[in-house]
């Protein structure tokens, strides 16, 4: 697909947001990619560590047998997610929902990184949990890991005494069922949904652009490379998602 007329082909986008009153955004691994977040799928590669692919560390029987070895690897992404600063995508969706151009701004992420929330984003549906924080086995209360510390793994719980785990949402585990619905109703809702750096492969927050299309909206996809989501967007804007969503989504007003 050709980016170079990557303006032309923003324009007639553009004047579909301008008349929108509901606008979605659900942002993937891709919109931090820029930033140094690695991310899973993408390229024809998926993501490995210590010659372990993510989907086993990243699992609910990893947990079960495992639980050190998934806190080693989620302290070793914290530790990646650290040293990144948000992008000019991150920048630009906190801005679009600052300005309030729309009536309704909902953004929806699959990341677990927080970058969109050091961008200034508020509210964001997290629908597969937060890496700076820790989740009780037993209780299900959770703790900031900046309180908890780096020096006990597992982490105890302050409530109950039982041991933690990170606070994400790993294959096999079910979803936040209120973040879920939240997620899907205001797909529903929305006249424009914007996707974002997303593979659209893993179920089920893969529904949420499908949803907000077969409600009627206008389906846009950001992404490097086509997805299966692709076949049924309205339009979809090949190149880096920190390139494309400053021009997307800044007004003449906001362009520099
Ligand atoms: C750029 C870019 C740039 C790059 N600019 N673009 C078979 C069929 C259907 C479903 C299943 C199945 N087998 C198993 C399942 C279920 C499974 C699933 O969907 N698997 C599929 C992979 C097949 N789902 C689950 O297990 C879910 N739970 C569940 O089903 O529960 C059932 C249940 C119900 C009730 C009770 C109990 C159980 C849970 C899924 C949770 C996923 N969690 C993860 C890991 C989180 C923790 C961690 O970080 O390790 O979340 S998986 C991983 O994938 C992570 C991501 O959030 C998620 C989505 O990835 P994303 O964001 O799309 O990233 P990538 O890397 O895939 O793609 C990046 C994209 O960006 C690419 O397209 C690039 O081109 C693009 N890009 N740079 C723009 N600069
Ligand atoms: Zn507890």
């Amino acid at each position: 697909m050709d980016i170079e007329n990557r303006q032309d082909r923003t324009e007639p986008v553009k004047a579909v947001l301008e008349r929108a009153r509901s606008v979605l955004i659900l942002t993937g691994a891709g919109i931090s990619a820029e930033s140094g977040v690695p991310t899973f799928r993408g390229g024809g590669g998926a993501a490995v560590w210590r010659g372990m692919p993510f989907e086993q560390l990243s699992s609910a029987e990893m947990v079960e047998q495992n639980l050190p070895l998934v806190w080693e690897w989620f302290d070793y992404r914290r530790g990646v997610v650290k040293g990144c600063e948000p992008n000019a995508g991150h920048l630009a969706i906190a801005e679009a929902q600052q300005s309030g151009r729309f009536e309704e701004f909902t953004l929806v992420t699959q990341n677990i990184d927080g970058l969109h929330r050091v961008a200034g984003s508020q509210d964001a549906i997290e629908l597969h949990g937060d890496i700076h924080k820790a989740k009780c086995l037993s209780c299900g209360s959770l703790q900031a890991l900046d309180d908890v510390g780096d020096d006990e793994r597992p982490p105890v719980c302050s409530e109950c005494f039982d041991s933690m785990r990170p606070h994400v949402v790993l294959f096999g585990e079910a979803l936040d069922e209120d973040a879920l619905l939240k997620a899907y109703e205001r797909a529903a809702a929305c006249d424009v949904c914007i996707v974002v750096g997303t593979s659209a492969q893993v179920y089920p927050a893969m529904h949420v652009p499908e949803i907000a299309k077969r409600e009627g909206a206008f389906l846009i996809e950001v992404n490097l490379e086509e997805t299966p989501l692709t076949p049924k967007a309205d339009v979809s804007l090949f190149g880096k998602a920190g390139e494309i969503l400053p021009l997307l989504l800044r007004t003449e007003n906001e362009d520099r």
